[in-house]
């Protein structure tokens, strides 16, 4: 029988946790040792928990509040087609109205030549329909042994099956038997994870050419398709060099691989442009897209495809492969609302004109901290290196207990920022105030002191 700690609200809904409820990507027997954080409001940019303490969201939820918490016209949109028409699907020749004016809301934000878009219920289900459509899209031409995909190690496309192995997180693979077959990993474009000999350009090119000797490697003729995230997001705000996007679409156009761009992060403003691509420069054939399409509001994914290859697709039979909720009727309504606050409120040419470089120029400034070997950001994504030798940039033994270290004081300052192995990362809603801005690198720069002190520096 369950025992209850009645007494105090937060042991009650932590017991009960405990007992019930298996968590996403959590060592559960440590995390039930401590106790989880209950989250029970928000507003704005800030969280509440269940003991009252106010939280800065410097992740907006998992990257995806773009619009903050607590707006109405999301509540109301989704209400309002809650109390029409709840739910029917798009399978079988039917359509209905938000799932229209969702795609068309979609369309119309779009790189040029990208109009047509296939709705999915999360990025996961996103990077299963990309590679779907990939090999479908080979098959219809003809080439059905074109079907490898390349991808890159630290990716991350989701954590279903097909997602999972297109990313590069090696942890996952090792629990799941993945990758599955047809898929590949090239390395990643992490010059400060590098021996720095070679400046960022020339490291943005060495690592784009892995692309190509991987085609090489595995045959030109069996290479369907290249994924990458403009800004890897997941593997710790990964940012490449300018020269290295570009070299990526060179060599996918020599050898006709189709250029998928994972916007499931860097869509909706979030580096200063509608998509990661435009800020890289490039023009990719698919996108991946969930997250800040609907602010997280409700669940909702899909993947944005190029006018070619979807007339491909499109005369090429039935393409057998859908999911009950691609486009929730509630989802895309929200979807719209929220892709109208994004352009009546500018929020993307704030993001490049004004908070972005605001939040860059004060992220920077906590570069002369001890323990920061360095700060690198893009928009309103941001990057802090721990280092245990701000000199040399030697890093800590025992990697990523340094970050979890830091994001425990984070916690304790009212910061949420989150730690990939020792790079903490920052990804906060497009409408932070400067204010805010400026109270979350006051709140960093609490906990950094606060870790140093734990770690004998400064
Ligand atoms: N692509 C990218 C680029 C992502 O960041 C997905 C696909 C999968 O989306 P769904 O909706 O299926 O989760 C993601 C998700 C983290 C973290 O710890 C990041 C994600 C998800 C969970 C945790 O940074 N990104």
């Amino acid at each position: 029988m369950l025992q209850l700690a009645t007494n105090n609200e937060t042991g009650y809904w932590q017991d009960l946790d405990r007992a019930h409820h298996l968590h996403p990507f959590t060592d559960t027997a440590a995390l039930n040792r401590k106790g989880s954080r209950i989250i029970t409001d928000a507003k704005g940019v800030y969280l509440w928990d269940s003991d009252g303490q106010r939280l800065l969201d410097g992740m907006a939820g998992l990257w995806c509040v773009a619009v903050g918490y607590g707006r109405q016209e999301l509540v109301d949109a989704a209400t309002r087609q809650m109390t029409r028409l709840p739910f029917y699907n798009t399978f079988f020749q039917t359509s209905h109205v938000p799932a229209i004016e969702a795609a068309r809301a979609i369309a119309e934000v779009a790189p040029e030549g990208m109009r047509r878009v296939f709705f999915t219920g999360s990025g996961s289900e996103s990077n299963d329909t990309v590679l779907r459509m990939v090999r479908h899209y080979w098959a219809q031409r003809g080439l059905p042994h074109r079907n490898v995909i390349i991808g890159r190690v630290n990716g991350y496309h989701g954590s279903t099956v097909a997602g999972a192995s297109l990313g590069g997180m090696k942890p996952m693979h090792a629990q799941g038997g993945l990758p599955i077959p047809g898929v590949a990993h090239i390395g990643q474009p992490y010059w400060f994870g590098s021996d720095r000999s070679l400046t960022p350009e020339e490291f943005g090119l060495r690592s784009a050419r892995e692309l190509e000797a991987k085609i090489l490697e595995l045959g030109p003729d069996r290479v369907a398709a290249f994924i990458g995230e403009p800004v890897q997001g997941a593997g710790g705000v990964i940012i490449p060099p300018s020269t290295y996007w570009p070299e990526i679409q060179r060599i996918c156009r020599k050898y006709g691989l189709l250029l998928v761009s994972d916007e499931v992060i860097c869509g909706f403003g979030r580096t200063g442009s509608w998509w990661g691509c435009q800020t890289m420069g490039v023009a990719p054939d698919l996108m991946p897209i969930a997250k800040a399409l609907t602010s997280g509001y409700l669940p909702l994914g899909g993947v944005i495809v190029r006018d070619e290859i979807a007339e491909v697709l499109e005369t090429g039979g039935e393409f057998f492969h859908g999911f009950t909720y691609s486009g929730h009727p509630a989802s895309c309504a929200v979807a719209a609302a929220n892709i109208k606050i994004i352009k009546e409120e500018r929020l993307v040419e704030r993001v490049r004109d004004r908070i972005g470089p605001y939040f860059q120029e004060k992220l920077r400034t906590l570069g002369d901290h001890p323990l920061v070997g360095e700060v690198r950001g893009i928009g309103l994504l941001g990057a802090i290196e721990l280092v245990k030798d701000k000199a040399t940039l030697e890093r800590f033994p025992n990697e990523g207990e340094t970050g979890l270290l830091c994001r425990e004081h984070c916690f304790r300052s009212g910061l949420v920022m989150r730690a990939v192995r020792d790079t903490m990362i920052l990804s906060p809603p497009l409408v932070i105030s400067e204010a805010e801005v400026d109270e979350l690198v006051t709140l960093a720069r609490r906990a950094l002191d606060a870790t140093a002190k734990e770690r004998g520096l400064g």
